[in-house]
């Protein structure tokens, strides 16, 4: 990828500074952030450092600059940094400043979101669970404990970042710094203590003296000199706009699709939808800092996830859960960069006028003193294209579209027009675990009543017992029972999932839905005569991350009944004993060291039972490429590579359309040694380990598409001839298809290349009434053996015209190996 102009320069400052760029002094107005007396239109993307290892990190900013980012946002996860009041932790996923380091020394922007309430998909919303039993706190309010701790962390990383020299103010990429997080949500649920909080953290953060200014996403009346941001996929068409005329409009998260959770399907969200919206938002907002949530989004380790959200974090987003570049997504955006970028100091200094150009359609015109012009040109119709005239040309808008003229001439980008190839991402076992005599397993103890050493005549709240040191609390009566019956029993939980054992025999089992409250588990019970013991697993998906209140939030079984013929026992207040976590937990048998502690068995010695414990080994695949553990044969449970928790998996919940949510986990390759990798499972409900397989990804096959009713903008797309001058836009002779493979790959074969009138687009194709046959060879000729190819959509190039009067098309779909 030739790298522009813009970077070059950055790159001289890293070569005349002592390292990274240098940001200066960073101010505002109405119109823009002002970095060093410029005015700046910025680009930015979320990734998240804990979400990734730090072997990645170099990686991901790189792929993200040459996606034409300028900046890389982050929040900051208090509950990892101070797992204990006064202990701090940034070792590993947790090096914030290390992550800081390696954006600054390639050149990009640092937007630091310390929250410290983060939401986030994160567990207990980022604070850490400590929080909870500080007395008489409440959270994110006019509340003194709450606000102690708040400032008390806020200011560790302010002096942390201050001390590394980070911010902007000290030369470092800090240009911005978000407090609190999308309060105006939850603000009314504290009536008057709501208000003052929002004054209180705005004055708190700016005491701070960063240097650099601080905004509040979602929080229409930040108070001065904080500036409220706007968070959602529509911007353009939600946000209220900034609170004061000299605060510029800032867009902290664009969505870039949404996160996905346990028992749904993903939801994706088009290139074509989200070029447009932010187009829009530049101009119908005066947008000058847009930041993509997420631009990289990866993987929730551990039990970091909060209740219900998958492993795999926004894998859709341009950069997905490995890595790897998404297309057309992430190049479609790249080129919606470099077209605005061509026109940024235009839309940042020029005047701007706006006119009809059709019911549906408008102009904005940006003009400057020295000429020059620049021009976005709207289709707001979603369903018909529209042919518009603007300063005596014509020009072709396709359905709720924006075309962008850096010239007021030339149409650089269009925002529904894709001419980016298309990927295609694989997944491929290469190391299958289906051998049963490499598989051991350890049955989970079901505890019983007498050896429980916690007791009380009540239900526990799940939290408050466990303290987030497990997803697991055994809640156990001890039922006699004058005769063998059938009774019928009935648990009603505010936990997330309950598994119901009599006399250590799983007797049924229900589970709640993303942010529902609660469920009922009803099913019969067979007793004993005698004493009975009645063990209840209420497991919790992650704790909540979101709303007020979060502090007074409840789960666990909230009471508990039998029916016994006619006679009706009420168990809610009456004896119970409390196991925290499971026995394998405590023996941490996912550990080297932890696996000896326990007795494995063959696991051919009897049929696969809930709460069963496997492991295995395995050596790492060779090669480069991420891996996956596929998990599509096991039910739900938690996985560990290593010692290291890969995450909750959870397979048995199936999507409305059948499907589970998700069945690759990715195991990070800097978790592996070459061999003998300790694999180890918790599995609830019993599934195959055999079933199991180490896979690698990668993008296998590339694909690009030019139509005749959808040609690309016929212009260059050499980054480095864009961005030095607009005057030498030019046109290319005729549009092309240009694939290119991942690094390390070469096309390998031509799966399919058809001049003529194919049927479909990249994602399913097949020949039409049209094709030249000298099609594959062509390709072949041009693209096999290379890392990239160019075809030109040519009658000469194919041979002659193999259909006079009909309008050609180009499809071709490429190997990578
Ligand atoms: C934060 O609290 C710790 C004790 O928990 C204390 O040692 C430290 O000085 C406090 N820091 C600030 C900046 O208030
Ligand atoms: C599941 O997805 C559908 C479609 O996107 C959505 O309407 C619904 O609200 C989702 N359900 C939950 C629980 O998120
Ligand atoms: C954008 O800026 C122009 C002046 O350049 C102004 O007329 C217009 O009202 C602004 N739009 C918004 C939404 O602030
Ligand atoms: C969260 O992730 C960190 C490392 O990223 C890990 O050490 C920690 O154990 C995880 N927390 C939980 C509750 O799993
Ligand atoms: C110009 O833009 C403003 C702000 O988006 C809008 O309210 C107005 O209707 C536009 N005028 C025309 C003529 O399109
Ligand atoms: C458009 O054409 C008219 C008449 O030919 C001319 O007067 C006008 O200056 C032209 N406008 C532009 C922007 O070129
Ligand atoms: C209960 O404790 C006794 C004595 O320590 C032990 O022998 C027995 O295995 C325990 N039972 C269970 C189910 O934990
Ligand atoms: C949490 O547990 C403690 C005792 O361990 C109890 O005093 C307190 O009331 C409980 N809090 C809640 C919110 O249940
Ligand atoms: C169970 O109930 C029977 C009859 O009421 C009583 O005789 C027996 O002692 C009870 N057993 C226990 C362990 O409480
Ligand atoms: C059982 O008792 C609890 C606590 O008194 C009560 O909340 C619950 O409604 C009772 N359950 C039934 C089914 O009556
Ligand atoms: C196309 O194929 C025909 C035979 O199928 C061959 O004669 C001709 O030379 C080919 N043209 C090109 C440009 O390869
Ligand atoms: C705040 C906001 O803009 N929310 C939007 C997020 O995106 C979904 C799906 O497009 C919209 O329904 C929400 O309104």
């Amino acid at each position: 990828m030739v790298v522009g102009w813009r970077w070059l320069w950055w790159f001289g400052l890293v070569a005349a500074a002592v390292g990274g760029v240098s940001g200066g002094d960073v101010t505002y107005d109405g119109r823009s952030l002002i970095i060093n007396g410029q005015r700046k239109l910025l680009f930015s993307g979320s990734i998240h450092y804990p979400r990734s290892t730090p072997d990645m990190w170099h990686s991901l900013i790189s792929k993200s600059k040459q996606g034409g980012l300028d900046a890389i946002d982050t929040y900051v996860f208090w509950n990892l940094h101070e797992p204990e009041p006064g202990q701090y932790d940034f070792s590993g996923r947790r090096d914030i400043v290390r992550f800081i380091k390696e954006v600054q020394a390639q050149g990009l922007y640092v937007c630091l979101r310390i929250g410290p309430f983060i939401e986030a998909e994160w567990s207990y919303g980022g604070l850490p669970f400590w929080l909870h039993d500080v007395p008489g706190i409440v959270f994110r309010s006019d509340n003194e404990p709450f606000k102690y701790y708040m400032q008390n962390f806020t200011t560790k990383i302010v002096n942390m970042m201050k001390s590394e020299k980070l911010f902007a103010s000290q030369g470092g990429p800090i240009i911005l710094s978000q407090i609190e997080n999308e309060y105006q949500n939850v603000e009314k649920a504290f009536h008057e203590t709501g208000p003052p909080y929002v004054r209180w953290a705005a004055s708190m953060a700016a005491g701070l003296e960063t240097g650099v200014p601080w905004v509040m996403c979602k929080q229409d009346d930040a108070p001065d000199p904080v500036i409220n941001a706007c968070n959602g996929m529509r911007c353009a068409e939600t946000f209220v706009g900034p609170n004061s005329p000299n605060k510029p409009a800032i867009w902290t998260e664009n969505w870039t699709h949404f996160y996905d959770i346990y028992g749904n399907i993903t939801k994706i969200r088009s290139p074509e939808d989200i070029a447009y919206q932010v187009a829009l938002f530049i101009v119908k907002m005066n947008g000058s800092f847009i930041n993509y949530y997420m631009y990289h989004g990866g993987t929730n380790f551990g039990r970091n996830a909060s209740a219900f959200i998958i492993t795999s974090y926004y894998d859709q987003a341009p950069l997905d859960e490995y890595g790897l570049i998404r297309q057309p997504k992430w190049g479609h955006l790249q080129e919606l960069h470099a077209a605005v970028k061509l026109c940024s100091e235009t839309l940042l200094n020029g005047v701007q006028s706006n006119f009809s150009l059709g019911v549906l359609q408008e102009a904005y015109v940006y003009t400057r003193e020295n000429g020059e012009c620049a021009a976005f040109l709207l289709n707001r119709d979603g369903e018909h294209g529209a042919n518009i005239q603007f300063r005596n040309r014509t020009y072709q808008l396709p359905p709720k579209s924006i075309s962008i003229l850096p010239d007021c001439k030339t149409v650089a980008f269009n925002t529904a027009k894709v001419s980016t190839q298309f990927g295609t991402r694989t997944r491929q076992p290469a190391v299958k675990l289906d051998k049963a005599d490499i598989w051991e397993k350890w049955n989970e103890i079901i505890p019983v009543f007498d050896n429980t050493s916690i007791r009380s005549n009540l239900l526990l709240e799940q939290m408050n017992t466990t303290k987030d040191s497990s997803d697991y609390l055994w809640y156990i009566a001890s039922y006699n029972q004058t005769e063998e019956s059938k009774s019928e029993i009935t648990v009603n939980s505010r936990g997330h999932l309950l598994r119901a054992f009599v006399n250590g025999v799983q007797i049924g089992s229900g589970h709640g839905f993303f942010r529902n409250q609660g469920f009922t588990v009803k099913t019969t019970i067979p007793l004993t005569s005698g004493v009975n013991d009645i063990s209840l697993l209420s497991v919790m998906v992650g704790l909540p991350d979101s709303g007020a209140h979060m502090e007074r939030r409840a789960s666990g079984l909230q009471s508990v009944s039998i029916q016994e013929n006619k006679v009706f026992k009420n168990l809610t207040i009456s004896s119970w004993g409390y196991q925290v976590g499971l026995l394998g937990e405590k023996l941490q048998l996912y550990t080297e060291e932890g696996t000896n502690k326990a007795v494995w068995c063959d696991i051919n010695s009897s049929s696969s039972q809930p709460l069963t414990w496997y492991k295995s080994k395995f050596d790492a695949p060779g090669g480069s490429d991420p891996l996956a553990l596929n998990l599509g044969s096991m039910g739900k449970g938690e996985a560990w590579v290593n010692g290291q928790s890969i995450g909750r998996y959870w397979i048995s919940f199936l999507n409305p359309d059948g499907s589970p949510s998700q069945i690759w986990y990715h195991v990070p390759r800097s978790f592996l040694k070459p061999k003998d990798n300790l694999l180890v499972l918790f599995e609830e409900e019993g599934g195959n380990p055999t079933g199991i397989s180490v896979d690698t990804v990668s993008i296998t096959k590339v694909c690009g598409h030019i139509t005749d009713s959808n040609p690309p903008p016929l212009i260059s797309w050499k980054r480095e001839t864009l961005s030095r001058n607009k005057s030498e836009i030019h046109h290319e002779r005729r549009p092309k298809i240009h694939l290119h493979c991942p690094p390390k790959k070469y096309i390998s074969k031509i799966l399919f290349a058809s001049f003529g009138s194919p049927f479909g687009d990249c994602e399913s194709y097949s020949l039409g009434k049209c094709h030249s046959t000298n099609s594959t060879a062509i390709v072949e000729k041009a693209c096999l053996g290379k890392k990239k190819c160019s075809v030109p959509w040519s009658n000469k190039r194919f041979g002659g015209d193999p259909c006079p009067g009909i309008r050609k098309n180009l499809l071709i779909e490429a190997q990578c190996q």
